[in-house]
C-alpha cells in the first residue's frame, strides 16, 4: 500500500505522458526533518504614505507602546471611529510586486551577497510566502502565484483568484468593521516617535505601510522579500530589525479549552507563518469582546507557537509547512525554465501561473498576455540598460 502511494506521488504513470506536472499538498508527503532556513537579515525598508506614495525611508514605521498594565482597566473600543475616521486603501488597484521592485531597482548595485546573489534569488512578498507556507493544511482558501524568470531571478506575484475577487466585492458590513477593528488596535498600541504615546483620536489610514525587506534562504533557493511591519519595540532585548519588530494582531475572546484549541490549530498557524518567514520574534494578541472592547493582551513568543500544538493530533507541524514551500521553490524553479525573452516593451511577457484549490494539487497553466503579466515595463527596461 505504501508503496503504490509513494510511486503515484513520485512519478505519474506512463500512461499519462503528456499530464501536466502538478505539486502534492498532503501533510504526510511533507513530515521529514526542518530544512535549513537562513537567519532572516534586513536588507532595507520603504515606506507608503498616507496617499500610497513611496518613499525609501522608515517614515511610517511606529513604535510600540503598551499600555502601562494589562490587567482590569484595559478597555480599547476598536469600534471608536468607524466609519467616519477610517481611509481604506483602494483595493481594486493591482499594485503586484511594483513597489518592491521600485527598492530592488535602487538598492541593487549594494546588494550583498556578491555578483550574480539576485540572479539566483526568489523576490516576493512576505504574504505570498505564508500562503505557500499554510497550504499543506488550509481547507478554505486557494491561492493562484504568476511567476516570471528574469535575468535569472525568479518574481512571484499573487493573482486575485474569482473566489477571492467575488467575496471581496461582496465583504458584509460586519467583516468590514472587523478589518478596521484590527488596524483600530494598531493605533491603540502604537506611537508615532519612540517612547510617545499611541493617539487614537486620529484617522485610520491602511495606505500608510512600513515595509521591511528582508533576505533569507530556505535549503538551496535564496529569497528576497518584503512584508509590512507594524511597529519596532525601542525597548527590544535586541534593538536590530528584524527581531525589535513587534506583529500586533486581535482575536475573539476565547472561554472554553474548546476555543483555545481551536485557536491553536487554526490562527496561531497562521500567526506563526507570517512572522517566522521575516524572523519576527513576538506576536503580541489583543482579545476583544463581543462588544469590540479589547480588555487583556497576551505576547505569543514566534518560536514557541508550536508548543501548543506539538501533542496534538490534529495540529500543524512547521517542518510540513517550510518541507512544502520548498518544494514548491523547487516546482517552481524547475518549471519556469525560459528567461523571459527580449525586453521590449510592448512584447508580452510569458508567465507561469501556479493555481491550488484545497483538497488538490498545485496545477500550472502558461500565459503570454495579460492580465497575468506583472513585470512592469519601467522595471524592465531600467534592469536592462
Ligand atoms: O493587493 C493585495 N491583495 C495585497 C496587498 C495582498 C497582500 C499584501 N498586500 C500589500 C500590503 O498592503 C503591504 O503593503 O503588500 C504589502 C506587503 O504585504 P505582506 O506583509 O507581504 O502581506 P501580509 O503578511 O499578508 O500582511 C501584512 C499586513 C497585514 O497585517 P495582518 O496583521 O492583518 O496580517 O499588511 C496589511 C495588514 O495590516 N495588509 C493589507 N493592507 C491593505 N490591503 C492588505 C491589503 N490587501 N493585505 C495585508
Ligand atoms: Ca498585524
Amino acid at each position: 500500500k505504501r508503496r503504490a502511494e509513494k510511486t503515484e506521488v513520485a512519478e505519474p504513470p506512463n500512461s499519462l505522458p503528456h499530464a501536466a506536472p502538478s505539486l502534492p499538498t498532503k501533510p504526510a508527503l511533507y513530515s521529514g526533518p526542518f530544512p535549513f532556513y537562513r537567519r532572516p537579515s534586513e536588507l532595507g525598508c520603504f515606506s507608503l504614505d498616507s496617499q500610497r506614495q513611496y518613499h525609501g525611508d522608515a517614515r511610517a514605521l511606529r513604535y510600540y507602546s503598551p499600555p502601562p498594565t494589562n490587567g482590569p482597566g484595559l478597555n480599547f473600543d476598536l469600534r471608536d471611529g468607524y466609519p467616519d475616521r477610517y481611509h481604506p486603501r483602494d483595493e481594486e488597484v493591482r499594485e503586484g510586486l511594483d513597489h518592491l521592485l521600485r527598492w530592488l531597482l535602487e538598492h541593487r548595485d549594494q546588494l550583498e551577497g556578491g555578483p550574480g546573489w539576485l540572479a539566483g534569488a526568489v523576490v516576493t512578498w512576505r504574504g505570498h510566502l505564508t500562503k505557500l507556507l499554510i497550504t499543506p493544511y488550509e481547507q478554505q482558501e486557494g491561492w493562484q502565484l504568476a511567476a516570471s524568470r528574469f535575468q535569472g531571478t525568479l518574481y512571484l506575484s499573487e493573482v486575485e483568484t474569482p473566489a477571492a475577487r467575488a467575496q471581496r466585492l461582496a465583504r458584509p458590513p460586519l467583516l468590514r468593521q472587523l478589518m478596521y477593528m484590527g488596524y483600530k488596535f494598531e493605533q491603540y498600541m502604537c506611537a508615532d516617535k519612540p517612547g510617545g504615546s499611541p493617539d487614537p483620536s486620529g484617522e485610520v489610514n491602511t495606505n500608510v505601510a512600513f515595509c521591511s525587506v528582508l533576505r533569507s534562504r530556505l535549503g538551496s533557493y535564496p529569497l528576497l522579500f518584503s512584508g509590512e511591519v507594524d511597529c519596532m519595540a525601542p525597548r527590544a532585548a535586541s534593538t536590530q530589525p528584524p527581531t525589535c519588530y513587534v506583529e500586533l494582531k486581535t482575536s475573539k475572546e476565547l472561554h472554553s479549552p474548546g476555543q483555545w484549541r481551536a485557536f491553536y490549530r487554526h490562527k496561531l498557524l497562521k500567526w506563526w507563518a507570517q512572522s517566522f518567514l521575516p524572523g519576527i520574534p513576538h506576536v503580541v494578541a489583543g482579545f476583544r469582546n463581543p462588544e469590540g472592547f479589547v480588555r487583556s493582551l497576551r505576547t505569543f513568543p514566534t518560536m514557541e507557537m508550536f508548543e501548543h500544538v506539538r501533542n496534538d493530533r490534529h495540529g500543524w507541524s512547521p517542518s510540513v509547512c517550510v518541507n512544502f514551500c520548498a518544494a514548491f521553490l523547487s516546482f517552481a524553479q524547475s518549471t519556469v525554465v525560459q528567461d523571459d525573452p527580449s525586453p521590449m516593451p510592448s512584447s508580452p511577457r510569458l508567465v507561469h501561473l501556479f493555481s491550488w484549490e484545497p483538497g488538490g494539487p498545485v496545477t500550472v497553466s502558461v500565459h503570454r498576455d495579460a492580465p497575468y503579466a506583472f513585470l512592469p515595463t519601467w522595471y524592465v527596461e531600467a534592469m536592462t540598460a
